[in-house]
């Protein structure tokens, strides 16, 4: 088989770039190794940039969006008893957007389905040759038969565990890696939201997060120990502790209801450079990854794509090599924006220490002011809703 973009993962950064691609006329096929329905259901991101809604809604999947996605028009920070809300929109003009991941995904999937172009689900991609010449191939198990797929570029967007980066020659390669001394455990619950928007709190026994899916669903996180198991959380503990940390002296408090799904996610900063080597290209979480608290790893992943597919554009539409040269740094100079801000929320909103100490005064201190200065309410709404992109949308080459 013959393709000219051969694209390994269909999470959000494999589907979304699919999409774009075939806007403008591109082939691709989209090699995935597990089931249609693992991809959907697994529970990740929760927040939009509005630069992904916008993107969502003028390619043509927005639609669901616009009718189930809750705009926000800012977020709460608790500390010592009190919320104090940041209003992105009276700051940046711009909102967020609360609809899953696993919406996204689903919509994305609809979409590629619609057009009849290649999706392949528990398709193991078994060996990827090539990459350094103009005609690379990937080899891939799928349906009991061994597949040869000749390609003229190969998007790697198969995760941080994918088999993407490690193709890249050692010499060539650099990450950078920050491990956190803290995980999440987040949970759903079958409880009406109590907040209309999310709450982000500090407290002295950790911190823990208030946000939603659905007017019927509440998403909660709380921190814990990197080495902690779900087995040590029974129900009545996780919403003890989530009481404790995100009640407020104004009476607020997060409804409780049927916990149907938890689990604990370690906390890591990572970029990879440079995110290509010749016909091989990385985007996603193959390329970084950020700790959730800034709900920047979606975003960040669709933000690649946006820049790869619009280089690509724009080397079939005759510029060549030419148009491939500043795709790494276009999105890197963004990541590590991106990767800034997320350790500065991570580090801001954590329990570094022990018990009530210096480092506890200092981020109470650091949250007074971020929440009482309108330069300081600015610098982080400009950032949470994401910062600007400016690449073109697809058009048909
Ligand atoms: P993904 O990991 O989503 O997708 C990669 C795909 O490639 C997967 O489907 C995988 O099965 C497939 N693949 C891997 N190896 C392959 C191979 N050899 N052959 C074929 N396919 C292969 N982000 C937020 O903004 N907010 C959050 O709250 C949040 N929570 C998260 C919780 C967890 C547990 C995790 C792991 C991540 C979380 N993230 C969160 C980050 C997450 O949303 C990612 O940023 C997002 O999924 C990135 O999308 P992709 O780059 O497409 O990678
Ligand atoms: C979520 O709703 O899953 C969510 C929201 C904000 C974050 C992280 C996760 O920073």
């Amino acid at each position: 088989m013959k393709t000219q973009v051969a694209i390994i993962g269909a999470g959000p950064a494999g589907l979304m770039l699919g999409h774009l691609l075939d806007l403008c006329g591109i082939d691709s096929v989209i090699i995935e190794n597990r089931s249609k329905e693992y991809v959907i259901d697994r529970v990740r991101a929760g927040v939009l940039e509005q630069h992904v809604v916008d993107l969502m809604v003028r390619t043509g999947i927005g639609e669901r969006l616009m009718r189930e996605g809750l705009r926000h028009e800012g977020v709460y920070l608790a500390f010592g008893g009190t919320r104090r809300y940041i209003n992105f929109v009276e700051h940046t003009g711009k909102a967020i957007w609360v609809y899953g991941q696993n919406e996204v995904v689903r919509d994305l999937i609809a979409a590629r389905e619609a057009t009849g172009r290649p999706l392949h689900f528990e398709a193991e991609t078994v060996v990827v040759e090539g990459v350094d010449s103009p005609h690379p191939s990937i080899r891939y198990f799928h349906e009991g038969e061994t597949h040869t797929l000749h390609a003229d570029f190969v998007a790697g967007c198969d995760g941080f565990h994918g088999i993407s980066r490690p193709m890249f020659p050692a010499d060539l390669l650099r990450g950078f890696d920050r491990v956190y001394p803290f995980a999440w455990l987040g949970i759903l619950a079958h409880a009406a939201p109590s907040s209309e928007e999310l709450v982000y709190s500090l407290h002295e026994r950790g911190f823990a997060l208030f946000s939603m899916r659905t007017p019927q669903i509440t998403r909660l996180y709380l921190q814990c120990a990197t080495d902690d198991d779900i087995e040590n959380w029974p129900d009545d503990r996780i919403w003890s502790e989530l009481q404790m940390r995100l009640s407020t002296s104004d009476g607020w408090k997060p409804n409780e209801g049927e916990i149907f799904q938890k689990s604990i996610t370690p906390m890591r900063s990572f970029v990879a450079e440079p995110m290509q080597y010749k016909r091989l290209f990385l985007a996603g979480d193959a390329a970084h990854i950020v700790p959730p608290t800034g709900a920047k790893g979606l975003n960040l992943a669709v933000a690649d794509v946006r820049v790869l597919a619009h280089s690509l554009q724009r080397y079939y539409a005759g510029e060549g090599e030419a148009a491939l040269a500043g795709y790494s740094q276009t999105c890197l100079n963004r990541i590590w924006k991106a990767q800034r801000f997320s350790w500065w929320m991570t580090q801001m909103l954590h329990k570094q220490g022990e018990g009530v100490d210096f480092e506890l005064r200092r981020q109470m201190a650091e949250l007074d002011y971020v929440t009482s200065s309108k330069a300081a309410m600015t610098s982080l709404a400009e950032n949470y809703v994401g910062l600007d992109l400016d690449v073109s949308l697809p058009r048909k080459v």
